[in-house]
């Protein structure tokens, strides 16, 4: 049985009986559920992006990430790691290509901390060299650390075998995986990520599968912060992260109904609405509708008057969320649409527990309700932003 349906279950046991015996079990859910918050809100998932000065690994960075946190296009000539952060625990950190003088293989390695690492991600913008391919070597059999292997700047290389030499886009695909395949010894193309980093090319390209690969290998609790923190290029990218959000979503739920702090006007129940503002947040960045590239490009388009039906849709919907007073507005129509009716047998027991039990039915449908609605607004927003809409 999950913690809320345990929960659940202690709630209940309280209303119906009236007794106050199963104070300390809520209590220790309590204590378990801010543990869990802890923990996830502690997580923290390190990814290396090696590569030579110029090959794209800011970019690389600011398309995980979802939000320009690396600038782009700055010649680096201090040559040590840079780590970029994104607000919510996923730390990629830009290293110096391997095999240069500066930085030969054999001390690569160490000198890097690449055992620090939870992923390695190899980046080139042509071609992969011999260290390049040490390095793969090593990280796979004596780390035995995830590490992937990925082109940059897709885009320019179909649009310059177009015009220098009338190749299609599938004969060029397939023209640089050969030559990687050639160039590396790695046979399994699925080894292999082709990407590009441009907004309206991101989609068509490697990116949202390596974006998913990489999640695949880390361990638990890092995965789900992973897929829920990093941008979602595809429809199933963006689906593919609602199970982590209900899970987090719920403990915020629950916890702001059981704080109960701040009543509000037109339901007769106190939530912390600061932890709902909390929730919110979580919720609305984690499907990258604020605080991202997307966001930006949405903000962007509006003030430029590029308004068109869909951009508005959206905007308005996120402008309910943005505040707390916006937040209070919500709730008294979630309690007529959906507690109203337990809610008004539930009165005469009023205590704390009961208040929590309705704060909590009418939370986890408030945040049931925005991951739904978040979900089909990411989806449109990408659409737009990798220019499938207009
Ligand atoms: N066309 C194209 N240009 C890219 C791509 N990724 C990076 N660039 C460009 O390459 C240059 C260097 O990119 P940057 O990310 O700063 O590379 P870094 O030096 O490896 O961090 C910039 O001008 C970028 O705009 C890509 O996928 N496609
Ligand atoms: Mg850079």
């Amino acid at each position: 049985m999950g913690i809320f349906e345990t929960l659940q279950g202690v709630i209940n046991d309280k209303m119906f009986n009236g007794s106050s015996a199963k104070e300390s079990s809520i209590e220790d859910v309590l204590n378990n559920i801010k543990a869990q918050v802890d923990l996830w809100e502690n997580t923290e998932v390190k990814i290396a992006v090696t590569g030579q000065s110029g090959s794209g690994k800011s970019s690389l960075i600011n398309a995980i990430a979802g939000s320009k946190i690396a600038p782009v296009g700055f010649v680096e000539t201090t040559m040590e790691p840079k780590e970029y952060k994104t607000e919510n625990g996923i730390i990629l950190v830009d290293l110096p290509g391997c095999g240069t003088a500066n930085f030969p293989f054999e001390s690569y390695v160490n000198d890097m901390k690449l055992s620090e690492f939870d992923a390695i991600i190899l980046v080139t913008a042509n071609r992969f060299y011999e260290a390049d391919i040490k390095l793969f070597n090593y990280v796979t059999n004596e780390l035995k650390k995830p590490i992937f292997l990925v082109r940059t700047k897709m885009d320019d290389a179909v649009r310059d075998g177009a015009e220098d030499n009338d190749l299609s886009r599938d004969e060029v695909i397939e023209m640089v995986l050969n030559d990687m395949i050639h160039n590396t010894d790695v046979s399994d193309i699925s080894k292999i990520y082709l990407v590009s980093s441009k907004p309206k090319q991101i989609a068509h390209f490697d990116t949202a599968r390596l974006i998913k690969d990489i999640s695949e290998n880390l361990p638990n609790i890092k995965k789900g912060k992973f897929i829920s923190e990093s941008a979602a290029y595809s429809e199933d990218a963006i689906k593919a992260k609602r199970e982590t959000i209900t899970e987090v979503a719920k403990r915020y739920a629950y916890l702001s109904a059981a704080n109960g702090l701040n009543p509000v006007l037109g339901v007769n129940v106190a939530f912390d609405v600061g932890l709902l503002v909390k929730l919110t947040q979580t919720v609305l960045k984690s499907y990258g509708l604020v605080d991202s590239s997307i966001a930006d490009y949405i903000k962007k388009s509006e003030e430029s008057g590029k308004l068109h039906g869909t951009i508005q849709g959206i905007s308005k919907w996120l402008a309910q969320y943005a505040t707390e007073a916006g937040i209070k507005q919500i709730l008294p129509k979630l309690a007529v649409a959906q507690a109203s009716k337990s809610f008004s047998s539930w009165v005469p027991l009023v205590g704390q527990a009961i208040a929590a039990g309705i704060g909590y039915k009418m939370t986890s449908y408030y945040a049931e309700k925005l991951i739904n609605e978040s979900e089909e607004k990411a989806i449109l927003a990408l659409k737009l932003y990798i220019g499938e809409q207009y």
